[in-house]
This record gives structure tokens, sequence and C-alpha cells, in this order.
């Protein structure tokens, strides 16, 4: 494929992430506005890198002609939670929705990998309307807390930065600050759990009050 042709190619997917960033941070806002607080805290989308697609390409040997089928996550988008709960929640919203079809999902949180990796993957079919009429293109959701994407974010870039040749030891590291990150993430759940009791109880005795 020459510079031309993956123009072409990756456009549906660049409409698709356009698209379904702008449907996700709609449906943040309509949380935000039916709740106190949304589980939705932001939302990014990227196309894969031309470079990663055919590295990942070569990795699971795909023939160039099966990209469109063969790699799932050419489409990305990233939404990020407050709480470990809120990925579950936010996961069903995305199993309801009519305007896409998800195909299957890989949990990354309960199966974390090798690495210390947490995230909910689902695997979308999206309808893109293009000028030649509709096209289906794949596309990866990935939810996770703002501790996971934090972790993530960090150690990606510091793999890409040295490819494969992160010595152990520092592996081992990441590892223990995937923990950390996940320890974090429960302790702050645990400290919401105790809030949200504390106020109901105490919007209970206020009833209790001004019910004499
Ligand atoms: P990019 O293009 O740089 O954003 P793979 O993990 O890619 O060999 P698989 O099973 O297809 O194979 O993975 P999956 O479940 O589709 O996940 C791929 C994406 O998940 C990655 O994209 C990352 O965004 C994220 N991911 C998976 N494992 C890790 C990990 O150990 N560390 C970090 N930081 N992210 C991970 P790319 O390919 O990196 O994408």
């Amino acid at each position: 494929m020459d510079s031309r042709d993956w123009g072409t190619f990756l456009l549906p997917y660049e409409q698709a992430v356009e698209e379904l960033k702008v449907k996700f941070k709609t449906m943040r806002s309509e949380l935000k506005k039916r709740e106190e607080y949304a589980p939705i805290e932001f939302v990014t989308g990227r196309v894969k890198k031309i470079s990663s697609i055919l590295d990942k390409a070569k990795r699971y040997n795909v023939a160039l002609e099966d990209l469109e089928t063969g790699i799932e996550d050419i489409a990305g988008i990233r939404i990020m939670c407050q709480f470990v709960e809120d990925i579950r929640r936010v996961a069903e919203y995305i199993r309801m929705r009519k305007d896409l079809k998800v195909l299957y999902e890989k949990d990354y949180i309960t199966n974390y990998k090798e690495s210390g990796y947490r995230s909910f993957h689902m695997i979308v079919e999206y309808p893109v309307q293009t000028a030649l009429g509709q096209k289906e293109v794949l596309a990866e959701i990935q939810i996770r807390t703002l501790a996971m994407n934090f972790w993530a974010t960090i150690e990606h870039s510091l793999n890409y930065k040295y490819r494969e040749s992160l010595p152990e030891e520092m592996r081992g590291r990441l590892k223990k600050a995937a923990e950390a990150a996940f320890v974090l993430d429960n302790e702050m759940s645990s400290i919401r759990q105790e809030i949200l009791v504390a106020q109901k109880s105490f919007e209970d005795d206020s009833n209790i009050v001004s019910s004499t």
C-alpha cells in the first residue's frame, strides 16, 4: 500500500473514532445531568499508527489484504472511570446500544496480563456511513480506571522507548506498580462506599426528624 492507499484505507476508521468519541462524551454529559456523578470521567480515541498496524500484522501473521478483519484495534476508544465498579456499568450501557454490535469482550481486570496490565476491552462492529454507502468497521473499546490508565500510559511509553529491551528487574517493578494501582483503586472504592453509607444514614436520620 502506498501513502494514498493508506489514507483511504484509514478514512472509515477515522470517522468511526470521531463518531464514537462524540457518542461516549454525550453519554458522559447525559449521565452527569441525571445523577450526581458520571461513571465516565473522560473519553479519548485514536487511529492506530501505520507502523503499529504493520508490526501487529507481522506478529499475528495477518496479510495486508486481511487487515480489516485481522486487526481489531485499528480504531480505538478509551473510556476512563473513577471507580472499578463503574467499568461494569459502562460495559452494560455499551451492550445495550443499538448503534454498534459487541462481538466479544476481554476481561483483563480479572485476568490481568503478565505485564500487570488491567483494563476491560470490548471488540465492537460499528457501521459508518461513507460516501459510497455503509461500511462496518471493527473497533476496540478499552474501559479502565484513572489508576489503570496512569499505569498503562507510563508503561506503554517506557516499553515503546526501550522496545523489547526493558530489563527484567524493571518489568518486575512495573508489575508491582500495577498491583499498587489496583490496591489504590480498591481503597478508593471502599472509601466511597463508606461515605455513601454514612450519607444514607444521615439522610434517613433527617427524614425521621422532619417527619416527627
Ligand atoms: P497502540 O496502537 O500503541 O495504541 P497485543 O497485546 O497487542 O499483543 P492483543 O491480544 O490483540 O495483543 O491485545 P489487545 O487485547 O487487543 O490489546 C491491545 C491494546 O491493549 C494495546 O494496544 C494497548 O493499548 C493495550 N495493552 C495490552 N497489553 C498492554 C500492556 O501490557 N501494557 C500497556 N500499556 N497496554 C497494553 P497497542 O498495540 O499497544 O496499541
